[in-house]
Parts: C-alpha cells; structure tokens; sequence
C-alpha cells in the first residue's frame, strides 16, 4: 500500500477552525500531515511527516483523530498492524500547539502474532460519555481459541494522566469473517445517550462465502461493548460487505 492508503479528515491539528488531514503512506511506514486549505488559495500545508517507531511495520495503514487528552488540540492515532509478526500495534500522538509536532505518548500492542492489530482504527467519538473520546482499534486476524481470524475490536479508554486502558473487546462471531475490517460510528442507535459503534466483517459468509456483514454495537458508559443491536449481511459471494464505512 502506497500514500493516501489511509486518510483522516475532520481534524483540526492547529486549532484555527479548519479541518486538516492525516494521510498514511504505510509503504514508507510514515504518516503525512496537511493543515487545513487556505481559503484564498485553496492550499493544503504539509506540516510533518511522522515516521514510525519500527520500520517494515505497516505504519500508517490506519490513521484516525480525536481529542483524547483533553488539551483541545486533536490528536492522532497511527496503525501499524504488521510490526512484531503481525501482532501489530497502535500507537496516540499527543498533538502540540501548531499542529507540527507530534509527540508519541502511548502504544499498545496486538496480543498474539497474526492479529494484525490496528488495520483500522477510531477515535473520533466519546463513547463512555466523560468527555473524551475513546479510542477503537481492530484485530482482523485476532483467533478466539480454535476460531481462525474472527477478528475482534477493541476499545481503549484515555485517561488524564495520558495513558489508555484497555476496556473491553468485542469478537467476531464465526471463523474468518474478520470483524474489525473496518470501523465507524453511527450516532445512538439504542437512545441512551451515548454514541455507538458500527464494525464491519468483510469475509462473514453466511448466506454466501465472503458475503460479509456490517454490526452496529452499543457501548456502555462503563466503557463495555454490549449486544449487536443490528446487523446487516450481503447477499452474494465475494461482495465483501462492510470492507469499508463512512467515517
Ligand atoms: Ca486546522
Ligand atoms: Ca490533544
Ligand atoms: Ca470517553
Ligand atoms: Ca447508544
């Protein structure tokens, strides 16, 4: 995968009140960072190139944004689902004022080699509800026992002193069907007030091989994936539903 693999928009690294964008180049392991257009000449300002703790990791195959620290400067989280065999890994970057600085606060890593830990990533919703967004990572190969590649998703939670927690995790329901493929939110489906979670399982294969299916999940305000509150699947082999979602 090459530049423009991976690409958040609707972040506002400098905080001027223009939505900037993190691109991934996961093929040189280095996120690129644009400030927002200029609203004369229509512009884009390349404002840093990250680069990534280890190299041939996949680095910036999934990129997402949100306030997690609670500084009100956006910050960045970086995919790296290949480092360590695969295991993979998610790293959080604390944004400094300018949006040119981007400083590596926390990483967390996939649990066993072949999960591919962090081939995509969330950050853009507060889904506990105490004001500041938590963060979703996916694990496409992650195994549940002698279940092969359900995948799962993880939640982690930021927390004042700058670090993040794990939550809960949430498996893919049947071998292969790589829960986490993709991943978005859909405002409150369930009415309690709190956002929740739309998850995609791109090789789910009922009714048909790789038909795919698209989850919607409620998260609790003590931080707890609950049940599927809806669920759609494709209709025809290989039609992949859910490898992608609006983000
Ligand atoms: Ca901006
Ligand atoms: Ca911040
Ligand atoms: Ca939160
Ligand atoms: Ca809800």
């Amino acid at each position: 995968m090459g530049f423009g693999a991976a690409i958040a928009g609707h972040c506002d690294f400098d905080g001027d009140g223009r939505d900037d964008m993190a691109i991934g180049a996961p093929g040189s392991d280095a996120v690129f960072i644009y400030l927002g257009a200029n609203a004369t000449s229509g512009t884009w300002t390349s404002s840093a190139r990250l680069t990534a703790p280890a190299v041939g990791t996949s680095f910036g195959a999934a990129v997402a944004c949100g306030h997690l620290d609670g500084d009100g400067l956006t910050d960045l989280v970086v995919g790296a689902p290949r480092s360590s065999l695969d295991r993979g890994a998610a790293h959080w970057y604390a944004t400094q004022p300018g949006g040119r600085t981007f400083n590596l606060r926390a990483t967390r890593d996939g649990t066993t080699a072949g999960d591919s830990f962090g081939n995509a990533v969330f950050a853009a919703r507060d889904f506990d509800g105490d004001g500041r967004c938590d963060v979703l990572v996916s694990a496409r190969g992650a195994d549940a026992g002698a279940m092969m590649d359900n995948g799962s998703v993880t939640l982690l939670r930021p927390t004042m002193g700058g670090t993040w927690t794990l939550s809960s995790v949430v498996g893919g329901g049947a071998a292969g069907e790589q829960l986490g493929g993709a991943l978005s939110s859909i405002g409150d489906l369930n009415g309690d007030g709190l956002p929740d979670v739309v998850v995609g399982a791109p090789f789910a294969s009922i009714p048909a091989v790789n038909a795919g299916r698209v989850a919607a999940f409620t998260i609790t305000a003590t931080g707890t994936f609950g049940p599927v509150l809806l669920s759609v699947r494709g209709a025809a082999a290989g039609e992949e539903l859910g490898a992608s979602l609006l983000r």
